[in-house]
């Protein structure tokens, strides 16, 4: 297979926004390879759920790693061979459930890959259970009373952990081929949220009149209190409040393999190992 896309037949909901987020990601691809870039130029990891699923319609390298471990899996990949560029698929349960950890150091690492959260708002593949991003009040089978607790603010804890690069799109395939254009010309962590209607378990909210563009509306995306300022703005809660998209923040900051140099960590990994 020569191109980007495999042969499987994706087996995502007719309609599902992941079928926008699969062809902004081809797109972007299509003009990396156009340009010279070579397949093996990349390593792609995806988690467990739906989103996981755009692992099997990329023709890539990578591996379809554990819930939650797409960026342990993403960094491995990294220091093995810092030349390569490295994509991560997550949905908010595999970003922000079981692999939060991962993604708060991530972030203060600053390892130079990208890493995409499909953040529909629930569980899809296991039939629409709440995440931390879930809103309040939020009803299905396991919590027949509504979500109770508030849900998390993934812009803010980016902001807070020290990502180099944060970012919030919806699920539109330009929109996607865009950020990835931005994000791989940052040398470092690049988080980008994307807001996902889910058609079957968690509905948009009127998204369309709520979105409004960062960049288009004179945001400094160099100033962290304006980012903060910018990410209160939507609460992942709120039904009625404007949601800002584009780049919240972006930084230039040491990446974690220039810190440690591809010998040190070579030598580091081998004497850990020689020791057990
Ligand atoms: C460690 C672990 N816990 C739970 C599961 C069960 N499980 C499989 S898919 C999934 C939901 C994934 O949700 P999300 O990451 O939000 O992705 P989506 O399906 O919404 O794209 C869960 C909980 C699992 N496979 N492994």
């Amino acid at each position: 297979m020569t191109g980007i896309r495999t042969n499987a037949i994706p087996s995502w909901c007719p309609g599902c926004f992941n079928f926008q987020i699969l062809a902004g990601v081809q797109n972007f691809l299509d003009k990396q390879l156009k340009s010279g870039k070579k397949k093996q130029d990349f390593g792609i990891a995806a988690g467990i759920g739906c989103h996981a699923k755009i692992f099997d319609y990329l023709s890539l390298p990578g591996i379809n790693t554990l819930h939650g471990r797409v960026l342990p899996t993403c960094i491995g990949m990294k220091l093995a061979n810092p030349k390569l560029n490295i994509l991560g698929f997550s949905g908010d349960g595999d970003a922000y459930s079981e692999g939060m950890e991962h993604l708060v150091h991530a972030a203060r690492y600053n390892p130079d890959i990208k890493y995409i959260v499909h953040d529909n708002q629930v569980f899809a593949l296991t039939l629409g259970e709440p995440t931390p991003t879930t809103e309040q009040g939020f009803v299905d089978k396991t919590n027949p009373s509504g979500v109770q607790v508030p849900p998390i603010n993934p812009i803010k804890i980016m902001l807070g952990a020290g990502a180099t690069f944060v970012a919030r799109i919806f699920a539109n395939a330009a929109q996607v081929q865009e950020i990835l254009t931005e994000a791989f010309s940052h040398k470092g962590f690049a988080f980008i949220e994307i807001l996902q209607p889910c058609l079957v378990f968690h509905s948009d909210k009127g998204y369309d009149s709520r979105f409004y563009n960062l960049q288009k509306s004179g945001h400094n995306k160099s100033s962290i209190s304006a980012a903060f300022a910018k990410a209160e703005e939507f609460d992942y809660n709120s039904s009625s409040s404007k949601i800002p998209l584009g780049i919240f923040y972006q930084e230039k900051r040491k990446t974690f393999e220039e810190i440690k140099s591809k010998k040190a960590m070579k030598s580091k990994i081998l004497e850990e190992l020689w020791q057990k």
